[in-house]
């Protein structure tokens, strides 16, 4: 195509977090080929792999039109040999055999049952749960939280923490807060404007939610934060270290809850209610995260929670290599200046960064 030739068709920053990345693009079969191998990495415990995978899947996400040749591609960033290889092959052939490959190993095909439900890798995955929560509720996790799901929980967690401490927020985080229609768990994030008052506040939440036989299951870890001479914990780590419940809800559903459940499984068009058991009672069990932040650190809490986790990754990944900071869900610290700097807002964040401020909506990388 003669336009090719000297305008480039797209052009793309190359860091994630530069960029708008919406759900789910306009190039769906390419993204999610990439996607594949990318799972297939992390499961095989290649992480930089993996890495590589995702930001040539993100990179082909965050382009606003239809990929039709591969001379579209010149000049792009975070494209790999073998990315651009896997993309050749679904451009010409429509599809990628080793893509084909990758999906019909029994290998992948175990492992993916495990992060689906959960979301997680799969080493987390197994410190956080025994093998018989995973059992009992593996119907009900393997489905997706829908939208209105989450809109139902979050009233269940306002009515809580409302009562156990009046005048705290409660803020949905997470996949919903980026607009996405579904996910694999509702995170929520609290905090309240007087500081201190949000200590110990998980514990008393869990425990409202308990007398009210909102709770499956519960897992509760104290706050261990203190901020350091040394700057904004490592960069490598992506946990941070707030007070957190890692939960499942009983949710259950006003109406019928079988008949939301088909009329999305139609929608879908997927075969009609498998989780056998899920159909013949009133509720249904969906992973929940509560997070607590002191207000001082809310707007980082809050960025961090988020997500996506490309989208932290790669806002870390530019603080320290393009601006000598290091971030975290906590803090963001300038090595330079030896100091921290504050933020009220993630506009504040990433303007201190030297970045264009992102909306949620624009970080489904
Ligand atoms: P997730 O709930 O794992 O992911 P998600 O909400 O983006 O997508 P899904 O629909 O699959 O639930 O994590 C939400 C964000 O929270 C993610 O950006 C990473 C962040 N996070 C932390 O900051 N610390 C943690 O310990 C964990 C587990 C997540
Ligand atoms: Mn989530
Ligand atoms: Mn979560
Ligand atoms: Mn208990």
């Amino acid at each position: 195509e003669e336009q090719s030739v000297e305008v480039p068709v797209f052009s793309a920053a190359s860091y994630v977090c530069q960029r708008h990345t919406g759900q789910p693009g306009h190039n769906p079969l390419l993204t999610e080929s990439l996607a594949v191998l990318a799972e297939s990495a992390e499961l095989n415990g290649d992480e930089g792999r993996g890495l590589a995978f995702r930001r040539s899947e993100a990179l082909l996400r965050s382009l606003d039109r239809r990929v039709q040749g591969m001379t579209d591609l010149r000049g792009l960033p975070c494209l790999g040999e073998h990315s651009r290889r896997v993309i050749q092959d679904v451009l010409v052939n429509g599809r990628s055999s080793e893509v084909e490959e990758t999906k019909a190993s029994s290998r992948y095909k175990a492992m993916k049952v495990l992060t689906g439900v959960f979301g997680v890798g799969v080493k987390t995955a197994k410190r956080w749960f025994t093998e018989g929560i995973c059992l009992k509720h593996y119907a009900d996790l393997n489905q997706p939280v829908t939208r209105d799901e989450a809109d139902s929980v979050s009233v269940t967690v306002e009515a809580a923490v409302c009562s156990v401490l009046p005048g705290a927020q409660v803020t949905l985080a997470g996949g919903f807060r980026r607009g996405k229609t579904s996910g694999h768990d509702v995170d929520f994030l609290i905090t309240h404007p007087d500081e201190g008052k949000e200590e110990g506040l998980v514990r008393k939440v869990v425990a409202c939610l308990e007398s009210r036989g909102f709770l499956l299951y519960h897992q509760t870890t104290k706050n261990t934060y203190q901020e350091s001479a040394q700057g904004a914990g490592r960069p490598s780590s992506n946990m941070d270290r707030f007070e957190r419940c890692f939960s499942i809800f009983k949710l259950t559903n006003g109406g019928d809850p079988r008949d939301t459940r088909r009329a999305q499984e139609q929608a879908e068009g997927r075969e009609p209610d498998q989780t056998a058991s899920a159909g013949s009672r009133p509720w249904r069990a969906v992973r929940v995260d509560l997070v607590v932040s002191p207000i001082s650190q809310f707007a980082f809490a809050l960025l961090g929670w988020t997500g996506s986790k490309l989208f932290e990754r790669e806002m870390r990944r530019w603080a320290v290599h393009e601006k000598s900071m290091t971030l975290s869900s906590h803090a963001l610290y300038d090595k330079n200046q030896e100091r921290y700097l504050r933020a009220s807002s993630e506009e504040e964040i990433f303007s201190h960064l030297g970045l264009e401020y992102v909306s949620p909506s624009g970080r489904n990388a």
